[in-house]
């Protein structure tokens, strides 16, 4: 895409470098949906796979809905509009909203149905699990997401674990959609310390963080790799590599792949779930499983010598 044809984006409030050497698109797979060992070497070479038109838009807008009238009720949209154009209520800032899924059929529906299953199926080449734990964000203006990898939240059990990123609605680019930085999963011996880390465990050996995580139940570190994704673009190399999402797509990825999210530049909230799975025969990280996961509580807390 040329640069002249995109909007000037930013992230964490900070203007995205949109030359071609630093910016771009996603690749897409559909094409490869019928090989599951291409399918899989892309996932290796790339470090993700994106598949448009995937997912049945019926229930994809069955989903949307379900979150929209979740948020109206909760006051999160604004009056003045239909509840399905989903304009975000503008005193009520919108962020990660876990509550708006876990439970929620319509959204268990999509994210845990036989098209993802038997997809991931496929790219596992056996039986596979879930975690039953279903992250849900709701993002409203000026709302993005910092860059990141995914291990340092859910890296106790086995780390071939693959996030799968699903919209619910249209995400053009001023709307928050997701970004990965290309190629970061080559690299990540230079950020190996960050990807050793966890944010539920604690050094027992240092008071500050006993307090903090195993006596108020804070996080020993909030996750970010950076807030700022120029620099670390710079730092890293790569392109931030987007879409303009429709519903139906999704974005797979791997626990090691840096991403993050622009900023919503718009007053339509940008609905999406992310959700992981896992060869079902492999160790399991149990703060996201069961009827109610412990997720980042206290159960989930864990002290070790550092
Ligand atoms: O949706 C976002 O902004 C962040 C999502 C994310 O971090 C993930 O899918 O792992
Ligand atoms: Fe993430």
């Amino acid at each position: 895409m040329s640069t002249l044809t995109l909007p000037a984006l930013t992230a964490n409030k900070l203007p995205l470098d949109l030359s071609e050497d630093a910016f771009g698109m996603l690749r897409s797979s559909e094409d490869l949906l019928t090989d599951s060992a291409a399918l899989r070497q892309r996932l290796t070479e790339d470090g993700y796979l994106y598949i448009r038109n995937f997912l049945p838009k019926a229930e994809v807008q069955a989903g949307r809905m379900s979150l929209l009238n979740r948020l109206a009720a909760n006051g999160c949209l604004h009056p003045d509009h239909p509840v399905e154009a989903g304009i975000a209520h503008p005193e009520n800032p919108l962020f990660f909203n876990p509550k708006l899924a876990n439970p929620n059929p319509k959204i268990s529906r999509v994210v845990f149905g036989p098209e993802l299953t038997g997809f991931y199926e496929g790219i596992f080449g056996r039986p596979i699990r879930h975690f039953d734990y279903i992250w849900v964000r709701s993002l409203g203006r000026a709302v993005g997401t910092p860059a990141h990898c995914d291990l340092v939240y859910m890296g106790r059990g086995t780390h071939r674990l693959l996030t799968c990123w699903v919209p619910y609605g249209e995400v053009p680019l001023e709307q928050s959609p997701l970004m990965l930085l290309e190629n970061s999963h080559l690299k990540s011996d230079r950020i190996k310390n960050y990807l050793d880390s966890d944010v539920d465990t604690y050094c027992e050996n240092r008071p500050e963080e006993v307090k903090k995580v195993k006596e108020e139940g804070g996080w020993s570190h909030q996750g970010w790799l950076s807030q700022n994704c120029v620099s670390l673009r710079e730092k890293f190399g790569g392109r931030w590599l987007t879409a303009h999402f429709q519903p139906g797509d999704f974005l797979t990825f791997q626990m090691n792949m840096i991403h993050a999210s622009l900023d919503n530049q718009t007053d339509h909230v940008r609905l999406s779930t992310d959700t992981r799975y896992q060869s079902a025969s492999e160790p399991i990280d149990d703060r996201w499983i069961g009827e109610n996961p412990a997720a980042h509580g206290r159960a989930g807390k864990r002290g070790r010598i550092c």
